[in-house]
């Protein structure tokens, strides 16, 4: 029910999208859900983004199991299933050099953990013991 987006500043946060930055400590900061959208900035033509199968993602050759394109250098890519994401710089060298990102994406989180509603959900039927019951079917207040 409750949807919340999550912006990702830039993929890498303040470098962006570059050669020379170690995508997997910056993937493992965050926990991506259902929702969450990917922030790719770069030069655009210096650069892209490719969404690309494991394969592809491991072997760097981006001339075949490419799933998506962005090359815009203001990409916004929706994580819209649950699945791991690979994307990778297409641009010759860029991903043997390190440009390319796995990203796990779990299922949206369950907005229900923090605090329990009180006693209400931790007590339904509890009557409290004593005057509650009564007072509620013997005692008329207004009277
Ligand atoms: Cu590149």
């Amino acid at each position: 029910m409750k949807h919340e987006t999550t912006y990702i500043d830039g993929v890498g946060d303040a470098e962006g999208w570059d050669t020379g930055i170690n995508y997997l400590s910056w993937s493992q900061k965050y926990n991506f859900t259902v929702g969450d959208v990917l922030d790719f900035n770069y030069v655009k033509s210096q650069h892209n983004a490719y969404e690309v199968t494991e394969d592809t993602y491991r072997s760097c050759d981006g001339s075949k199991g490419v799933v998506n394109k962005y090359e815009s250098g203001q990409d916004k890519v929706t994580l819209t299933e649950e699945k791991k994401y690979w994307f990778i710089c297409n641009v010759s060298g860029h991903c043997l050099g390190g440009m390319k990102v796995g990203i796990e994406v779990t299922a949206a989180a369950v907005a229900n953990n923090g605090g329990a509603p009180g006693g209400a959900a931790s007590n339904p039927a509890g009557v409290p013991p004593g005057d509650s019951g009564v007072g509620s079917g013997l005692y008329d207040p207004y009277q």
